[in-house]
């Protein structure tokens, strides 16, 4: 299946006011996987993400360190950059808000809105939560506090104001006419009623600071820094050159995967913004749940932000990106704790398909000479288990395409569990000595099936399914190798070693 059409995938770009965590590293290995996957399945694949740098809670959070903001975000941006590094993210490109390609791309965009007459002068009075960089009407406050719980500040001043509300008709049948843009459907219903509430036009400049995009010819105003922000996934496939062929190839973007705190940003001023600029709409905005840890949320008073270094120290970044997409039906809350991910390590990796690798191939280096064994007939139990393994990528693409993560390991664990069965039922062990041929090929089928096993474990655990297709002398790894490139009988095979350790509490 090669030549697939082109998949675009793009992770929020973080804010640099602080260091990357563990809710950071989860959206971006999520979209790690789903452009892994789309790769090996032949498609091109332009997977993003990068750092957000501007507005007032950067600002801020230079001022308290001491430093202007330019050598404050250069450093802040360079710990996400490492985060990719860590976490083993196949990104093909970094995007920083503050880049000159940016500039200019959020500067076209603003004069397109303008030139068709979506952005007006005004005067805003209202409150603003610098926390998360959004406006609130009176009505939304809860307790004097924006809904996520952050301090609001009162201003006024002098704005330029887009026509959103010139937009909700549209919005709404948008929506109707794409009823895959917004998901899960649960926060599909969420837009789809805000929306439906009404909408006031939103301030898309702001003139009390000026660490921001400047507005083309109006001195003193910067963009609001979503404005700003929502346009990163334009500019790095070339806007404002909406002919080159990288916008062509790959706009509208596939998938915006984000968390569900800024799904409102994505999936109404987004939209609204492209519209009104003339420009298509991304294809579909998932939005995953929120990570607790250890049943308390995440926050600087609690001192519970979880670095990713940490985890990646203590249990090993494939274990990691394996718990994260297998722990909770993707699009729910979840808690991450320790004993969780050692259930996962230890169960599911090591016992299963860990022990699973380890048994045939130790069993294939004592007695088949360290060499692919040699196939003869199958018998219907062979095909069988063979049936199942192939039967997976039908099965992965569905559930990748909806980006149920859980959905996908559940199955390839159902596979491994039948592998184990079938070793078990098949003795390889008892027919050495009674029937070393029938060994054989119990011993190539079992292997057959790691090797449909390993590749399509890829996107999820690159490296010790990587391991693993050494250790089977597979070359080919790419989907078009599960039917088209099977176990050669004969190969050479290296000393088999254990991909998937055992936790141990030290
Ligand atoms: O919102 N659980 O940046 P941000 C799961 N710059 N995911 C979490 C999480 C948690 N506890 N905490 C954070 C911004 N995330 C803007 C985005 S996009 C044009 C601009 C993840 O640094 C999740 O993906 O606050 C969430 O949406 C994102 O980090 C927020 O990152």
């Amino acid at each position: 299946m090669t030549g697939g059409r082109p998949y675009y995938i793009t992770t929020p770009i973080y804010y640099v006011n602080d260091a990357p965590h563990i809710g950071h590293a989860y959206t971006t290995v999520a979209c790690d996987a789903l452009a892994r996957f789309m790769r090996l399945d032949g498609r091109r694949v332009k997977f993003l993400t990068g750092t957000d740098e501007h507005g007032q809670k950067v600002a801020r959070s230079a001022r308290d360190a001491g430093v202007d903001p330019k050598t404050f975000t250069d450093r802040v941006s360079l710990n996400f950059r490492e985060m990719t590094r860590l976490m083993n993210i196949s990104n093909d490109d970094f995007i920083r808000t503050t880049e000159e390609r940016h500039i200019r791309s959020c500067q076209a965009l603003w004069q397109e809105l303008e030139r068709r007459g979506e952005i007006y002068l005004g005067h805003y009075k209202g409150w603003y939560s610098v926390r998360d960089e959004a406006f609130y009407d009176e009505s939304e406050l809860v307790n004097g506090k924006a809904p996520s719980g952050a301090d609001v500040e009162w201003y006024e001043e002098e704005n330029y104001f887009f026509r959103l509300s010139a937009w909700q008709d549209r919005l709404l049948e948008f929506y109707e006419k794409n009823p895959n843009f917004i998901a899960p459907t649960a926060r599909r219903n969420e837009v789809i009623s805000f929306v439906k509430s009404g909408l006031n036009d939103l301030s898309v400049s702001r003139t009390s600071f000026t660490w921001g995009v400047p507005v083309p010819g109006k001195p003193g105003h910067v963009m609001y820094v979503w404005l700003d922000a929502l346009n990163n996934y334009q500019t790095a496939v070339g806007y404002p050159d909406t002919e080159s062929e990288e916008y062509k190839t790959f706009w509208p973007a596939d998938l915006h995967m984000v968390g569900k705190d800024i799904i409102r940003f994505h999936t109404v001023y987004w939209p609204a913004f492209l519209m009104a600029a003339g420009l298509q709409p991304p294809r579909r905005v998932f939005a995953h749940g929120w990570w607790t840890v250890e049943g308390q949320k995440m926050s600087k008073s609690l001192g519970n932000f979880i670095p990713p270094q940490k985890l990646v120290d203590q249990y090993g970044v494939d274990a990691v990106r394996y718990f994260m997409l297998r722990e909770l039906p993707f699009g729910s809350d979840g808690d991450f704790s320790h004993r969780a991910m050692v259930g996962r390590i230890n169960g599911d990796l090591a016992n299963d398909f860990g022990n699973l690798a380890q048994r045939v191939l130790s069993m294939i280096a004592k007695n088949c000479g360290g060499r692919v064994p040699a196939k003869g007939p199958l018998t219907p139990a062979d095909d069988a288990l063979l049936g199942a393994a192939r039967r997976l990528l039908p099965r992965l693409r569905a559930e990748y395409a909806e980006q149920a993560f859980h959905k996908a390991l559940e199955a390839v664990f159902e596979v491994v569990a039948a592998a184990n069965r079938y070793v078990d039922e098949q003795a390889p062990w008892a027919l050495r000595k009674t029937d070393p041929a029938r060994m054989e090929t119990v011993l190539w089928v079992a292997a057959e099936t790691i090797r449909h096993l390993a590749i399509l474990m890829q996107p999820v655990v690159p490296t010790a399914a990587g391991k693993l297709l050494d250790q089977l002398g597979a070359e080919a790894r790419d989907f078009a190798a599960l039917d088209g490139a099977p176990l050669v009988p004969g190969t050479a095979l290296p000393k088999p070693e254990g991909v998937f350790p055992r936790y141990v509490e030290g």
